[in-house]
């Protein structure tokens, strides 16, 4: 089996842009309400470096979606209970899981019944018996496409950054994986200094630039481990994992006034940009909410006491 040649793929040229990690294998949940069937189409996906998990329950499949979390739905399409099509339809009322991928492996040839199932969102039919290459082709395709649609949703595109929503959710789990390992959280606000009037001397593309610039140094600065999200326009949040509230201020502290110094250009003129950071730490703040709020906390205070500083 010789993978098909792939379009561009701006995710995973962002993804290694961010030195993010490696690969991980195509999540495909199996639906049929026969054991053996669903077996024998794991097998053949797990074969080609697939993780695979089956269930017999379409019933549930919304808690099934939660915890594994699938790039694909591989779906029987008669099953006694809640059959496929009521099972795509269920799937599909679900905002989150409009773009998964569902396929039906069937031996249903009857077009007006496959039409019934594109009308509620179904991908596409696999026939039985499957041919193990043409299953596993097809699947891996729209998993990968699944795979882009996700990566390019939970970042800015302007940065490659983690967005807003994304960054969100990695400070409720870093924080509950923190708690778990017993280990420190540091939460670092950062929002540029007097950035309006950037933008208004020398024009919203330098200020974009200085962004991106930020986005840049922070990449590079920072180990694959910690979290940087552009929080917002000109706001960015940093999760500094296992590091002592001195440490962090430290490095913080550094990054601050490498930025200070960089110089930007914008037609003949130059300029320079700064900006205040306020840190919050776990153990101390045990949860994300306060996490959230003790950083705005500092960063208002940065900003009170002059900006171009950090407020621990
Ligand atoms: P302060 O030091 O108090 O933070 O002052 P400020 O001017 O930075 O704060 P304010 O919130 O008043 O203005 C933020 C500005 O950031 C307003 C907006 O034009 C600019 N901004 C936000 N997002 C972007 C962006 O994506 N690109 C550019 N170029 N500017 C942005
Ligand atoms: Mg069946
Ligand atoms: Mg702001
Ligand atoms: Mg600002």
């Amino acid at each position: 089996f010789v993978k098909p040649a792939k379009p561009l793929d701006l995710a995973a040229v962002l993804d290694d842009l961010m030195n993010d990690k490696p690969d991980e294998p195509y999540r495909i949940l199996i639906v049929d309400d026969e054991p053996d069937v669903a077996e024998y189409h794991g097998l053949i996906l797990e074969e080609s470096g697939m993780l695979v998990y089956q269930t017999h329950k379409p019933e549930v499949i919304l808690e099934t979606l939660r915890t594994f979390n699938p790039d694909l739905v591989l779906a029987d399409m008669y099953m006694p209970v809640c059959d496929g099509v009521e099972m795509a339809a269920i799937i599909r009322q679900v905002p989150e899981y409009l773009g998964l991928p569902i396929v039906f492996l069937s031996s249903e040839t009857n077009r007006k019944k496959q039409f019934k199932a594109m009308q509620v969102g179904v991908e596409g039919f696999i026939t039985k018996p499957v041919i193990p290459e043409e299953l596993v082709a097809s699947v891996a395709l729209r998993a990968e496409r699944m795979r882009t649609l996700r990566s390019l949703m939970a970042r800015d595109s302007l940065t490659g950054l983690y967005n807003h929503t994304t960054t969100t959710e990695m400070m409720n789990t870093s924080l509950a994986h923190a708690m778990r390992q017993q280990e420190t959280l540091a939460v670092v606000m950062i929002d540029l200094d007097k950035f309006k009037a950037v933008n208004d001397t020398y024009g919203h593309m330098a200020g974009d630039q200085v962004i991106v610039a930020l986005a840049r140094l922070f990449k590079h600065r920072l180990r694959t481990t910690d979290v940087i999200g552009r929080y917002g326009g000109e706001e960015f949040a940093l999760l500094l994992k296992n590091l002592t509230p001195e440490k962090a201020n430290q490095l913080v502290n550094e990054l601050r006034e490498d930025f200070s110094k960089i110089i930007f250009n914008a037609g003949n003129k130059q300029f320079k940009v700064t900006f205040s950071a306020g840190i919050s730490f776990y153990p101390g703040n045990n949860r994300s909410e306060d996490l959230r709020m003790a950083a705005d906390e500092a960063l208002y205070k940065a900003k009170e006491q002059g900006r171009n500083q950090v407020v621990l």
